[in-house]
């Protein structure tokens, strides 16, 4: 075994969640995605959407846990206007008018689908290293790399400390989730991990056999893994269970979540659980580690109430004082399996969940983005921190700032008509404007070059 890396005291995990943009609505853009494909055309909140994800970070901050923020993107999307053949939204919108959505999407929101993410314990040159996802496997997240790219490069200057990665190619053979398909399992977080790529399929396998798209391919992991610098022995490459994707669980993060040395998962995340939890309890323990594995089988929560609630969706947190905590949407409080479960969890010492904090994020769970799809998870030693650009780390100051920026900018109800209104559109590219002096990231939008 190569050697490993003492416990950093230093080393954070970082949740950057997406600050929601000013153009939140439900287009039923994602296949196989239940609550996108059941909420189409409503009426959306906005402002709601963005205040409920402020709330969400200012919880994590009140609890001692550092918490970051990540731009939205520019809506309308000239690159992907442009691509699809347009030169503006108005000829978009009569060339096309099926299309709007897909340029006008606030998806960026979910960060978790923003990158992969390594920690500078588990990469042969010690530099942090993200790759933006791909997204090809839904029309209108694929053309979300390019910003998104942008934006982490912006974040993430310092190339001293920090690597950014250009996305892999937008094939079906490179299809990347990002954050939403990786885990990772450490003794602590400032500790060396290891890396588990959980895939739908292979790269030349069809993207869906009768059931819903499987966007993850194991040739995705295995790219990012090596440019990534990986140990290869320090990295799983696992098959998600095609059931529950059938089900709905397009992510495997609607499934399963990891945090440190802890697995909280549904029995049927994994094509083959017993011999995915032995990988990586093996891979765990040649790191000194041992694997803690919470399993709810379909006799507790089935999977139907498991997406419908998001019970997996969750955060698992490790707080200040060594106790580990999840943030839950409010939803699992509405769904009797979910709840019962975690009443369970709490009062049973052997259950490494202490206590579960339900939040409120229904305008993005009506999209099908829990908790744990709002934030990409960065482990960062402080002089990682320090070498940050802008201010993407929040303080009291900065989520009151949000706050009152939100209540400038945003609509409170936004329909499927407006979003090719001149004037909401010339709204939200003021609210970007004045969020980049904000966020002190210089100019980070295609209007602003
Ligand atoms: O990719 N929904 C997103 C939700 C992403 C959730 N992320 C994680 N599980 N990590 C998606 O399906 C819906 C947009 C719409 O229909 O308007 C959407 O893109």
């Amino acid at each position: 075994m190569t050697s490993t890396s003492p416990p950093d005291a230093n080393v954070l995990e970082v949740n950057f969640d997406g600050l929601v943009g000013p153009t939140h609505n439900y287009a039923g853009l994602s296949v196989g995605n239940l609550a996108s494909m059941g909420n189409a055309g409503s009426v959306s909140s906005p402002r709601q959407a963005a205040r409920q994800g402020v709330a969400k970070m200012r919880h994590l901050h009140n609890l001692g846990v550092a918490q970051g923020v990540l731009p939205p993107q520019q809506r309308p999307d000239p690159a992907a206007i442009e691509a699809l053949g347009a030169g503006s939204l108005v000829e978009l919108a009569r060339t096309a008018p099926g299309l709007i959505p897909l340029v006008m999407s606030a998806s960026p929101m979910w960060a978790a689908n923003a990158a992969t993410v390594s920690p500078s314990t588990d990469t042969a040159d010690g530099r942090v290293h993200l790759t933006p996802a791909n997204l090809s496997s839904t029309p209108h997240r694929s053309f979300e790399s390019v910003q998104t790219y942008r934006i982490l490069r912006a974040m993430f200057a310092d190339a001293q400390r920090f690597c950014v990665h250009a996305p892999l190619p937008l094939a079906a053979a490179f299809a990347d989730e990002g954050a939403a398909n990786h885990g990772r399992l450490a003794r602590s977080h400032g500790e060396t991990g290891l890396h588990v790529f959980v895939f739908g399929r292979e790269g030349d396998e069809p993207v869906s056999v009768g059931g819903f798209p499987r966007r993850q391919t194991h040739l995705a992991g295995e790219l990012i893994s090596a440019s990534h610098r990986h140990d290869p022995e320090r990295v799983l490459y696992l098959r998600q269970s095609a059931v529950a994707i059938d089900a709905g669980a397009f992510h495997n993060d609607v499934v399963s979540v990891m945090n440190e040395n802890v697995l909280f998962t549904h029995a049927d995340a994994f094509d083959d659980p017993g011999s995915s939890y032995s990988q990586m309890a093996d891979l765990l323990s040649a790191l000194g580690g041992e694997l803690q594995v919470v399993e709810v089988t379909a006799d507790h929560v089935s999977l139907s109430d498991t997406i419908s609630s998001y019970l997996f969706n969750s955060q698992l947190v490790t707080l200040p004082d060594g106790s580990v905590t999840l943030i839950a949407p409010g939803e699992v409080g509405e769904t009797a399996s979910a709840a019962a479960y975690l009443d369970a969890a709490v009062d049973d010492p052997g259950n490494p969940i202490a206590s579960v904090h339900q939040l409120d994020l229904r305008e993005s769970m009506r999209n099908g983005g829990g908790p744990a799809c709002l934030r990409l998870r960065v482990a960062l030693s402080a002089t990682e921190r320090a070498a940050l650009s802008g201010r993407v780390l929040v303080d009291d100051g900065l989520l009151d700032e949000l706050d009152s920026w939100i209540d400038r900018h945003y609509r409170d109800e936004l329909r499927p008509e407006d979003l090719i209104d001149p004037d909401f559109v010339a709204e939200t590219l003021t609210a970007l404007d004045d969020l980049t002096s904000l966020l002190q990231l210089g100019d980070l939008y295609p209007f602003q070059q």
